[in-house]
């Protein structure tokens, strides 16, 4: 089987928001005509609390339960099965949506019978990539669709790095087009 996560698609990393990813609303059409191909799909949400460590590091975003958290109005939410929060407390960051807090990814993964994890959504040099190692890690299949991503580069080269890094542990980089339809 294979599944589809959708990391972070959420009003902060685009246009406008407060971590905003350049291009970032672009990646909406392109993951709705790709939910279309999948049976399973998960998505992933930042989720912070008020006061986090992690708001040292980036400016105040995704704080739960605020517009800036609430996935992108262009997004098509029917389809997605289920959400996974994460950097929901104090002390963690949480990039991966592997280390969500109120649902375990890997074992939804695991109880839908997925080998092949796509990955698309928001930052491909930050949550995307933690999402994408932490499933190479434990033995998926991982793919990352390359126009349904994009980066937020805080340092030039960094999204660059971060696919260097995916490609050299065998993560396989992949246009919409070519996905699968079963
Ligand atoms: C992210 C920076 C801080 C992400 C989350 O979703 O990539 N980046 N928090
Ligand atoms: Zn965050």
């Amino acid at each position: 089987m294979k599944a589809l996560l959708i990391v972070d698609v959420q009003n902060d990393f685009c246009p406008g928001g407060t971590l905003a990813v350049p291009e970032g609303d672009l990646v909406v059409p392109v993951i709705n005509s790709l939910m279309n191909r999948f049976k399973v799909i998960a998505a992933s949400k930042d989720w912070h609390p008020r006061q986090t460590k992690h708001f040292e590091k980036w400016p105040v975003h995704c704080v739960q339960n605020t517009n800036g958290a609430e996935f992108h109005p262009g997004l098509q939410r029917s389809a997605i099965q289920q959400l996974f929060l994460k950097g929901t407390e104090g002390e963690d960051d949480g990039y991966s949506a592997f280390e969500a807090t109120n649902k375990n990814l890997e074992a939804f993964l695991r109880e839908n019978h997925v080998d092949d994890l796509y990955v698309c959504g928001l930052a491909t040099d930050y949550c995307v990539l933690a999402s994408a190692l932490d499933a190479k890690k434990k033995g998926f299949h991982v793919l990352v669709v390359e126009d349904a991503v994009r980066g937020v580069e805080v340092t030039k080269g960094d999204i660059e790095r971060a696919i260097e890094e995916m490609k050299h542990l065998g993560i396989v980089f992949i246009p919409s087009s070519m996905v699968p339809l079963d």
